[in-house]
């Protein structure tokens, strides 16, 4: 198939599945146009099953908004046509479902009919939560598309419970390539990082305040009092300069590494002991599937749909949004002994071999056939 992919190209969950996706897919044989306004930053390889087309948005002084939903329209189906795409799956409500749907009534004036999938990826629905000004576009965009999915099953039910759904949404979760993290990486640089007696605690995320970042400190500063370890925080985000300062007040921060955003995260999670999610919600928590599929154990808060990846007392523990007393005992408990991190490790690895891409990406494929015959 030739299937048009939109997304956010920036660090973050959905716009790594959806390049994910793409290059699964292109693997598998079909053919895929990545549509948005930067190229995807997991998106290396550009070929002859993968395309990648830039949105442009010329800046007018006379607009004090420069409108990206109708430049991405108008970009979808000028692709669309030039390329002869079969079906459009974009990720995220807002504001690709809605771009996405005036791509298609454009096309359908010319006789042109591509269905279009959304799938939903968690913040389009809890920015709804806050801001219920965007709800109405929303609502709509969902129900107009052809295929909704959910990235789990709590997104699912939040949506539902949100919005008024007429249709179905399926529930499919994120992935991983199991088969990659089982050949690569056996020679982890940990020495660059701490001393052979420390353990490394590790915290990727795009340090928003969803992420409840204070917490990780907070985990950590209690953590390095009972045992030896390192603290490394990867990422870019508004909460980074006061976690900097945080670290400065609890005496830590010779403690903690500050790397910044970084594209060889399998690299650092090679060497880590422990990985820190205690966000105050997560509709899947992606970052945590990555640790757990680098053999690292997950202390989680239970929000949203991470009880759906971390499984509780195996791949790691599950503590209520923002008790950090809760979060610390769990990772000294799993910190503490040779034989138990090796445990939890083993099974942190074997949980996340239950979300490999191979079994994950023909569901897709289902959904697109679907929706392609029902055309
Ligand atoms: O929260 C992030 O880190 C970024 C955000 C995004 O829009 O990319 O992630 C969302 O989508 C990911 C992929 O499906 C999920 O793994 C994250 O849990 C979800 N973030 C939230 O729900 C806060």
């Amino acid at each position: 198939m030739k299937i048009a992919i939109v997304c956010y190209p920036t660090f973050g969950g959905s716009g790594v599945v959806a390049t994910e996706l793409g290059i699964a897919l292109a693997n598998r044989g079909h053919e895929i146009h990545f549509i948005t306004y930067k190229q995807p930053v997991r998106l290396e390889l550009l070929s002859n099953k993968i395309f990648f087309h830039e949105v442009h948005v010329p800046e007018y002084p006379l607009f004090h908004y420069q409108p990206y939903e109708l430049a991405l329209s108008s970009k979808l189906v000028d692709t669309i046509k030039l390329h002869k795409i079969d079906l459009l799956h974009v990720h995220y409500a807002i504001p690709h479902a809605y771009a996405g749907y005036m791509a298609k009534k454009m096309l359908e004036e010319e006789g042109i009919y591509v269905p279009m999938i959304t799938t939903l990826h968690g913040t389009d629905i809890t920015l709804v939560g806050k801001h219920p000004f965007y709800k109405p576009a929303v609502t709509f965009s969902i129900n107009q598309s052809d295929v909704v999915t959910s990235v789990s099953e709590s997104l699912k039910q939040g949506t539902l419970d949100t919005f008024d759904i007429h249709g179905d949404i399926e529930v499919i979760p994120n992935f991983i390539d199991a088969k990659k993290y089982s050949t690569s990486f056996t020679d982890c640089q940990r020495s660059n990082m701490a001393t052979e007696q420390e353990r490394i605690v590790t915290h990727i995320s795009n340090f928003r305040k969803v992420k409840r970042i204070p917490d990780v400190i907070k985990i950590f500063s209690k953590v390095q009092l009972e045992i030896p370890s390192k603290l490394i925080m990867v990422g870019e985000g508004p909460e980074k300069e006061g976690a900097e300062r945080l670290c400065e007040e609890l005496g830590i921060a010779d403690k903690v590494i500050f790397l910044g955003n970084s594209n060889e995260i399998d690299k650092i999670l090679c060497f880590s002991d422990l990985f820190l999610l205690p966000s105050q919600t997560e509709s899947f928590g992606l970052a945590a599937l990555e640790a757990m599929i680098n053999k690292v154990p997950v202390i989680s808060s239970n929000a949203g749909g991470i009880p759906e990846v971390n499984t509780n007392g195996v791949s790691g523990f599950l503590s209520n949004v923002g008790d950090v007393d809760d979060m610390a005992a769990n990772a000294i408990a799993i910190l503490k002994n040779d034989s138990d991190l090796e445990r939890f490790k083993l099974n942190a690895l074997k949980e996340a071999q239950r979300f490999d891409i191979q079994k994950v990406v023909p569901l897709y494929e289902e959904v697109y056939e679907r929706a392609y015959n029902g055309r």
